[in-house]
């Protein structure tokens, strides 16, 4: 973004979830070959002149402290470790280094040497995708501070009003209530622009009588929230936007109903189009006499996207993991089924055009039929957020 001046760093979840450690340009060893098994850690050395730009780093003792990993070297000594060690297979994902910096100088050269390579990545996120009972604990944390900064935005807005503002007072209570930063840059699209997924410009006026959709979530010590709601910024939903919002609530309540073990993100697609085809039916949107196929491939058109998402370091977490695998206790996910009318589709009823909604809560798959729902203080009902937004 601009020369000489650091961006924000963060840290690689995969290595942050095996060590703890937040500093850039570090490395775990995990050699399964010696006797016993041993953990090598690689931290950058102490260095004064570095720390006074860029702040003290932990160094080998500190790393060791915090990790209780005994065996510690600076990061420079990665290569020559690397190649003293035996063994005839390596879990690393060469392809798509996270480091490749370290990748050229380190791992490269031991690569060449033709052991055998096999990919890292699907095993970590098969370790990820499972949360603890303390990491479930901080992600609630940061589903609550989300809500919160939720009900304090829809307080405070009024038509018309600058999308920017919004998205300020987002980031402001997220952060003043203890979040680290937004997981992601937000989505706050008034009007018509909550049809566009990816708006992230957060820069134009919402007018008086429409709505925002803002997607937003925040980071709490290396764990995520991603929440969407859409409101009215005068306060009061029209018909018509109550209308949309109400079919896109009812098909939100029936996936997260299915949020329990054995059932699959897929499956709560397939079922998330089933049902918003059934609401664009009685919407008139679509005409009642549609065949299933059409109804079907309509729904995924007003709906471009998939129902949901594992959520946890990261907010598209563990991506390696397939969302046909059946869910189990312990996984985290987002259900976020929309509707998205362009204002020039004239094939839908004038009132619909130009408006978008999308409701999405973060959930923790739990033993029982009920889902541990993160984000339940967000306000959802047409009543709460009206409510919601008449707080001062
Ligand atoms: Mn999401």
């Amino acid at each position: 973004m601009t020369n000489d001046i650091p961006y924000p760093f963060h840290q690689n979840q995969d290595f942050l979830y095996l060590t703890g450690i937040l500093e850039p340009d570090s490395a775990l060893v995990l050699c399964g070959t010696g006797r016993p098994d041993q953990a090598i850690l690689f931290v950058p050395r102490r260095d004064p002149a570095r720390e006074l730009w860029d702040g003290p780093r932990s160094g080998k003792d500190g790393a060791a402290a915090l990790t209780g990993v005994e065996r510690v070297h600076c990061t420079e000594e990665l290569g020559l470790v690397l190649k003293s060690l035996k063994g005839s297979t390596v879990w690393y994902d060469g392809s798509k280094p996270c480091h490749p910096g370290l990748h050229q100088t380190h791992v490269r050269p031991l690569l060449e040497g033709g052991p055998i390579v096999r990919s890292l990545r699907p095993l970590t996120h098969s370790l990820r995708a499972l949360k603890s009972p303390p990491e479930v604990a901080l992600m609630k944390e940061a589903g609550r501070i989300t809500a919160q900064a939720f009900k304090k935005t829809m307080s405070m807005s009024q038509g018309d009003i600058d999308e920017a503002l919004l998205y300020a007072k987002f980031d402001f209570e997220c952060r003043a209530h203890g979040a680290n930063f937004l997981a992601y840059p937000p989505v706050v699209a008034g009007g018509n622009r909550a049809n566009t997924l990816h708006y992230i410009n957060n820069n134009q006026i919402v007018k008086n009588g429409e709505m925002v959709l803002l997607d937003g979530g925040c980071e709490y010590f290396c764990y995520v929230s991603d929440i969407t709601r859409t409101w009215p910024v005068n306060g009061k939903f029209s018909p018509a936007q109550a209308e949309l919002y109400e079919g896109v609530l009812e098909v939100q309540k029936a996936c997260l109903s299915l949020c329990s073990p054995g059932f699959s993100l897929d499956h709560i697609y397939s079922t998330m189009l089933a049902l918003l085809g059934c609401q664009l039916k009685q919407l008139g949107i679509v005409k009642g006499s549609t065949s299933d196929a059409d109804t079907l491939k309509a729904a995924r058109r007003y709906c471009p996207h998939h129902v949901g998402h594992y959520l946890g370091m990261d907010v598209h977490d563990t991506p390696e993991l397939s969302r046909s695998q059946p869910l189990q206790p312990g996984m985290a996910i987002t259900i976020e089924p929309g509707l998205y009318i362009c204002e020039d589709d004239d094939q839908v009823p004038e009132r619909f055009r130009g408006l978008g909604v999308r409701i999405e809560d973060d959930v923790v798959i739990q033993d029982e039929i009920n889902p541990l729902i993160l984000s339940s203080d967000t306000p959802k009902t047409i009543a709460d957020v009206e409510r919601a937004c008449a707080q001062s």
